[in-house]
């Protein structure tokens, strides 16, 4: 098959509300994604950290690792057909301004509420795809 795969996360303000958490799945299986692996939990200041090391040095990066271990996300390998660049689309902009203004039908759209909150993850290429899974998911991959 063609299928590609991406690393998505469910960012801690869209587990915490069961509605949002809802909806997102549902957006994300309508968009004919596969969710080949999925875990709930609390990612540590150390794994935090590491995904997020290429913005060490940021002016956000203490805030963005805050959040990020503030509580339970949610972890997931998506399969699709140009699984990282479709989920990006699915996902919208980074910035919540941008993604409202944009593409206000977009994850980041609907359900960002800050630059830093802005509801979802997606790897930026395969070879961060392929980096990201097996920080979290070392038993998959
Ligand atoms: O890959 P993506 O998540 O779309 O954006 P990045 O530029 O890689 O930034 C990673 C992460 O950092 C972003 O999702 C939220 C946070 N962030 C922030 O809190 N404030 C900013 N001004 C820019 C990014
Ligand atoms: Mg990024």
């Amino acid at each position: 098959s063609n299928a590609q795969q991406t690393l998505a996360i469910l960012k801690p303000h869209i587990v915490k509300n069961p509605f949002s958490l809802n909806q997102v799945k549902n957006i994300i299986l309508k968009s004919n994604f596969e969710i080949v692996c999925l875990k709930r939990k609390i990612i540590s200041i150390k794994e935090a950290e590491s995904f997020y090391s290429e913005h060490k040095g940021q002016f956000f990066y203490n805030r963005l690792v805050s959040f990020m271990t503030s509580g339970p996300s949610e972890l997931m390998v998506l399969a699709r057909e140009n699984a990282i660049q479709e989920w990006r689309l699915l996902m919208g902009p980074t910035k919540v301004f941008r993604a409202q203004f944009e593409n206000p039908c977009s994850l980041r759209g609907q359900f960002g509420l800050s630059d830093t909150r802005n509801a979802t993850h997606g790897s930026d290429s395969p070879e961060s795809a392929v980096k990201e899974i097996q920080l979290f998911f070392p038993e998959f991959s």
